[in-house]
């Protein structure tokens, strides 16, 4: 069918979401993810000057070869900016094919490998008691895999604490500040010393079997690193994520040869360039690819094909930083694949309610997805024309001598 408009939809219920919107000459539409943290209105831009006008008149049935055109055929190539653009684009186009053909995304890529898919959830505590505490709640609620973090108080100067970045569903702009140039202190010898600490109480309070999963964020070096992976071992994560610069592979090579400890990596990947070497040579366990930031559908699940012939599980990267057209699109993927090991997810609060209607849905601590023709995703197009953007940006670290590092 024949692509007749290609829009971006800025909108902001609560924290900032760009949407693709594609229109075809017979009137069906998709939608996309193209968000890009702090960085949305440049993606916007990309589209809107570069990619939108030549899409036009292209077919939206040959979506691998769209997806090749507008990777390969404008020479300059990757990088987050371009990436999330092509995956609102590319994620938009399944969504037209799907609801072209009556099915849901899963029956197109070869139907469901599985019932139901399982998740984790983020819980923060400010205190160890908190953290324990808030934990229990959420097992409660029917959660089984938890990942944890916690403030570390600067034994060097009182009332400073060293904070992990997490995402709480009710105060979702914790990951994002007003301010332009918002600073933080960071060290990663008390950081590591605490997080043996914390966890060890965690494991004991919570028993044997929840799943313990942590986000160290690039912030250690190698040399804490390789401490910190082989002292959690007693207290099997099920994994521990970005424990250095994911960039490094000498150094994730030394981490798995000389720990147990399951790795997770991958946020920060735009393609298959950035972790073919860490699949085939088996550096991690769990690939945490954005399917928002590389490129969609397409390219996702070709990477989980990859990832599935060296025995890599998936755990995607699902924060509150995309929307609910990436979670929805992400959902079709888990279902189908293989190799799925777990899914990053935030349940959509009221603001983001009113801009999307998902059809991701959580029972006991699983989520499921039903069998709308598409994505499923509906999106309320004048709700989010009156949610305006606001400004948003990432913070970042220094260590105590004033150096940058890692955030
Ligand atoms: C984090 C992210 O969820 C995660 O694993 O690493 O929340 C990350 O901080 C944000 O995506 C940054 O925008
Ligand atoms: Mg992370």
């Amino acid at each position: 069918m024949e692509i007749t408009k290609v829009e971006t939809l800025l909108t902001s219920p609560g924290r900032n979401y760009l949407i693709v919107k594609i229109t075809t000459r017979s009137g069906i539409v998709g939608y996309g993810d193209a968000t890009l943290n702090g960085r949305e209105t440049v993606v916007k831009t990309f589209i809107d000057d570069y990619l939108a006008e030549w899409l036009e008149g292209f077919d939206s049935d040959r979506i691998e070869d769209i997806w090749r055109m507008l990777f390969k055929g404008g020479y300059w190539r990757g990088g987050p900016v371009m990436m999330s653009a092509l995956a609102g684009v590319d994620v938009a186009l399944w969504d037209i094919k799907g609801k072209r053909a009556g099915l849901p995304l899963y029956s197109l890529f070869g139907g469901k490998c599985r019932d139901r898919y399982g998740t984790y959830i983020h819980v923060h505590g400010t205190t160890d008691d908190e953290l324990i505490e808030k934990c229990r709640e959420k097992i409660k609620e029917g959660y089984i895999t938890l990942r944890y973090s916690f403030d570390t108080p600067d034994p060097f100067r009182k009332g400073n604490f060293f904070r992990q970045p997490y995402q709480n569903p009710l105060e979702k702009r914790i990951e994002v500040g007003t301010l332009k140039k918002e600073e933080q202190i960071w060290d990663e010898h008390v950081y590591a010393n605490d997080l043996l600490k914390v966890t060890e109480k965690l494991r004991a309070a919570l028993g044997d079997h929840i799943g313990l999963i942590h986000d160290v964020h690039g912030r250690l070096s190698s040399d804490q690193a390789y401490r910190v992976a082989k002292a959690l071992e007693p207290y099997h994560l099920l994994f521990l994520e970005d424990p250095v610069d994911s960039f490094n592979n000498k150094v994730l090579e030394n981490i798995k040869m000389q720990s147990a400890t399951p790795i997770a990596l991958g946020e920060l990947f735009n393609t298959i360039s950035d972790c073919r070497d860490l699949i085939d040579k088996r550096l991690i366990d769990y690939i945490r690819i954005d399917i928002s930031h590389y490129g969609g559908i397409t390219p996702l699940l070709k990477l989980a094909a990859f990832a599935e012939i060296f025995d890599v599980k998936t755990a995607f990267h699902a924060p509150s930083d995309i929307s609910p057209l990436a979670h929805a699109a992400l959902a079709h993927v888990n279902m189908h694949i293989p190799n799925f090991g777990i899914q990053e997810y935030v349940e959509p609060d009221a603001e983001i309610k009113k801009v999307f209607r998902s059809p991701v849905r959580m029972a006991d601590g699983a989520l499921q997805i039903g069998d709308e023709a598409g994505l499923g995703v509906g999106v309320l197009e004048e709700a989010a024309t009156e949610l305006r953007y606001k400004p948003m940006f990432l913070p970042y670290l220094r260590d105590r001598t004033g150096a940058i590092q890692n955030w």
